[in-house]
């Protein structure tokens, strides 16, 4: 071990430090490939230094002119004036309005520790506070986590559960790894991890001579050795479904697994043999909609009949509008294989979206700050915030539900930065325009501070100390600041209570805990949580002296080998207790577009659409390489990926020359909803029509003398639309995006999204 003798937990990893310089931890095998020199970027000009309010707020308060948010000025001002500014404002909206006028909803990433965990510290303000309008899913898998319960009764092979690597080692002769297994996404985990594993057990795969075939547009989602079958991007349902079919027609159906733990088969079968629609899902069919040869599909059909198979599905393929499909077909496919619940066959979702899926993490679940209970019960699907803004009042369905969108008054957002994740961010500047005030926690002048009324500095992890686990790993962290945070910038924790003190719940909101008591705390939680299993965690002097622990893991079995083992005991949580490839539920929702078995529905952006005349090509957003989302994106490494200060894009060498667009070319990449500046990467190894830019440059808007809008530094939501998957899991469907590409000419301005705003 190095003599560094502090510890860091980030989602990308746990790093040893020395209150100077951050190195990865000596444990980890394969560190994250970004994050060491964060501190170098920590008093960087972007920096949140004071508490700010924009300046036509200032003068007007929330009856401010309306459209200026994110143009106007900001006043610095001392930290008790914008609190006493705040707290007034909380108050009077309570009180006109009523707390189902606040949406504190604040998704998003924030950092890894347990105490300083922006959404909770967040919630448990609120809660005392009367409460607030929050959202439910995630931007992550939000359509699969909506559908899931439906088929399988829960999230089962989504966030945990997974069948374990080593099993696919010990038994699968084939894997189908769909969205491939990019390993720049498996640098992160949520809530961190120990190390980095997942490179080194897909390298095991590989080196076991397993065929892996990565079913993607862009041969780079797979990192190690495999087949690349290339296919248009939102048609990997047309796919499964010609597998099924192939297997039904080829008399391969396990019809005991059928029988004994799915419903709803017939239907289905129906449905494959074109009974209704008189379509046969078939190599052809199939072949008409993905682009892969028709003798390849059925070659694929052979080899899943033929060996050990299992699949794997990425989360980007259920972020596309009928996302939910592709999961659903997905589990039927390995329901007639019958390989569900045996070893190292079946199916997982997300094998390397994140860092320990197929790992295994701690035997008991461990502790969180306490949030309480909320008393407003409305709470929105996350990704239908512009839908809410604009929209008050309004009727939307979701998931069997008829519901109101609140009227909301007030925003209250920290640890997240809708300005990064949502699609279709000029929609969501004008929505952003329409409550009376919005409030922010937030490090960096980026988009999401700008578009606030009231901005406070708050303190990154580099500057607090926390407890640190993930759910998905088994190790606790004592995270020692590496600094003290900058003069006059605190933590999300310290402004809330400060906040709950002039409005009088003070004492509740910090149960008269210091944040050092806290993190006492909460260890003693784990201790006593623990000892019921008869483990005696160290002693918290001790702990925070070593500064981790490694906890005892939970045993991983295949997924759903249980209810394989006996169903009748092991029930699923569907109203059929088994696997319904038919759901009479959502056949009763009667919505057009989920019908109630696994279905071809062709996305309203893809290349099969006539839309393709005006924006050719299919841009997918993937998740960056060199940082997690929009954090840090003004440190070296982002900075270095982008050329003359834009994010790349690549497009297929044809593509370009039929554009006469070159290597490193500045291009405008626009559709009817935006624009934005990009340099254009050329290359062979995506498919034809199709382009890909990595999410996370901070949202630079710029307007010409003539009303233009163009983004500066590739910000790919300015194109993504913002439409739900379905009625009925309303998720994003940011990969279903059709865009054109051309060669700027003229000189483009700056991005200065990294200098300070300007101050009046
Ligand atoms: N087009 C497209 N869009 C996508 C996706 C996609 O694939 N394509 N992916 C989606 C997905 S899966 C996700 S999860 C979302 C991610 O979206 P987010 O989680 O919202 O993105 P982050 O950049 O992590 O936002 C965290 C923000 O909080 C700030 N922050 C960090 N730590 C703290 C803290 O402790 N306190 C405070 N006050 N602030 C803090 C950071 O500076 C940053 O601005 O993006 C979604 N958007
Ligand atoms: N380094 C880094 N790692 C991260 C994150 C990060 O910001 N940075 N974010 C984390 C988060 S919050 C999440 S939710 C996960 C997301 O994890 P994923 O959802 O798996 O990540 P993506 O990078 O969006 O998508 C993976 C690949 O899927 C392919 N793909 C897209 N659409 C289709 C399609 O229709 N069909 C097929 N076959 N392939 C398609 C794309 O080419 C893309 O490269 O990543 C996590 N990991
Ligand atoms: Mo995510």
């Amino acid at each position: 071990m190095e003599n560094r003798k502090y510890f860091l937990t980030t989602h990308w990893g746990i790093y040893q430090h020395d209150h100077a310089t951050l190195s990865p931890f000596y444990k980890d095998i394969q560190p994250a490939s970004f994050g060491t020199d964060y501190p170098q970027y920590r008093l960087a000009p972007c920096r949140i230094l004071k508490p700010a309010i924009r300046k036509s707020y200032l003068e007007y308060g929330p009856e401010a002119k309306n459209g200026t948010r994110g143009q106007d000025e900001f006043i610095e001002v001392e930290m008790d004036f914008a609190l006493d500014l705040a707290a007034k404002e909380i108050a009077r909206i309570k009180q006109i309005y009523g707390n189902q006028a606040i949406y504190s909803g604040s998704y998003g990433w924030s950092s890894a520790g347990r105490f300083h965990h922006a959404q909770s510290q967040l919630k448990r303000f609120f809660n005392l506070a009367g409460g607030s309008v929050r959202s439910i899913q995630t931007y992550s898998y939000g359509a699969g986590e909506t559908i899931l319960p439906h088929i399988i009764g829960g999230l089962s092979g989504l966030v945990a559960n997974h069948t374990s690597y080593d099993d696919i080692l010990d038994e699968a002769e084939l894997v189908l790894m769909f969205g491939g297994t990019p390993i720049r996404n498996a640098q992160v985990n949520s809530g961190g991890l120990f190390s980095h594993n997942t490179h080194s057990h897909l390298q095991k795969l590989c080196q076991k001579g397993i065929d892996l075939i990565s079913i993607s547009p862009v041969k780079s989602d797979s990192d190690i050795q495999s087949q690349w079958l290339s296919l248009r991007p939102n048609s990997d349902t047309a796919l499964l479904l010609a597998l099924c079919h192939h297997v039904l027609v080829n008399h391969r159906v396990d019809y005991n697994f059928i029988n004994q733990y799915t419903t709803g088969f017939d239907h289905f079968v129906d449905y494959l043999h074109g009974k209704n629609d008189g379509i046969i899902k078939d190599h052809l069919w199939a072949a008409g909609i993905t682009d892969i040869n028709a003798d390849i599909i059925l070659s694929l059909g052979k080899q899943i009949i033929d060996k050990k198979t299992f699949i794997m599905v990425a989360w980007s393929l259920q972020r596309a509008d009928h996302g939910e499909q592709v999961y659903w077909a997905t589990i039927a496919l390995s329901a007639m294989l019958g390989n569900i619940g045996k070893k190292g066959q079946g199916f997982g979702f997300g094998y390397s979206s994140a860092g320990n899926i197929g790992m295994t993490g701690p035997k008991v679940a461990l502790p969180s700050l306490p949030q309480g209970v909320n008393p407003i019960k409305d709470a929105i699907p996350v990704a239908r915030i512009a839908d809410m803004l604009l929209n008050p009042n309004a009727n939307y369905q979701f998931n069997g539900q008829i519901k109101n969108y609140p009227d909301i008054k007030l925003v209250y957002w920290l640890g997240g930065n809708p300005f990064h994740h949502h699609q279709d961010l000029n929609r969501l500047v004008e929505a952003w325009q329409r409550p009376q005030t919005i409030i922010t926690h937030e490090h960096w002048w980026n988009a999401h501070a700008r578009h606030a009324d009231i901005v406070f500095p708050a303190a990154t992890f580099l500057e607090r100390d926390d407890i640190a686990s993930a759910s998905n790993d088994s190790f606790l962290t004592y995270a020692k600041a590496l600094s003290q945070p900058p003069q006059g910038v605190t933590t999300d924790h310290e402004i809330l209570k400060q906040l709950a003190q002039r409005l009088g719940f003070e004492e509740q909101f910090t149960a008269k805990r210091s944040e050092a008591d806290w993190l006492t705390w909460l260890y003693q939680q784990s201790c006593q949580i623990f000892q019921h299993q008869h483990i005696d965690l160290l002693n918290y002097r001790t702990f925070q002296d070593i500064g981790y622990l490694e906890l005892p893991k939970r045993q991983i079995r295949p997924l759903l080998s249980e209810f394989r083992q006996s169903p009748d005991e092991n029930r699923l949580w569907t109203p059929s207790g088994r696997i319904e490839i038919y759901s009479k539920t959502i056949a009763a929702f009667n919505y057009q577009d989920c019908p109630p078995h696994p279905t071809w529905l062709p996305p309203s952006e893809w290349l099969g659409s006539d839309k393709t005349k005006s924006f050719p090509l299919h841009l997918l957003t993937c998740q960056p390489s060199d940082k997690l989302h929009s954090q840090w994106d003004h440190a070296a490494q982002p900075q270095a990926t982008k050329q003359h200060g834009r994010q790349p894009i690549l497009i297929h060498e044809d593509d370009a020359k039929q554009r006469n667009i070159k290597e490193n070319d500045l291009v405008r990449v626009f559709n009817e909803r935006g624009a934005c500046l990009a340099i254009a990467k050329l290359s062979q190894d995506i498919k034809q029509g199709v382009t890909q830019m990595a999410t996370g440059a901070w949202f630079n808007p710029w307007q010409d003398e003539n009303g233009n809008k163009l983004e500066l530094n590739g910000n790919p939501n300015v194109l993504t639309q913002d439409q739900g998957t379905s009625t009925l899991t309303q998720a994003t469907s940011a990969n279903s995006c059709l865009v054109e590409v051309e060669k700027y000419h003229g000189i483009a301005p700056k991005t200065n999204i990294y200098e300070p705003p300007q101050f009046g």
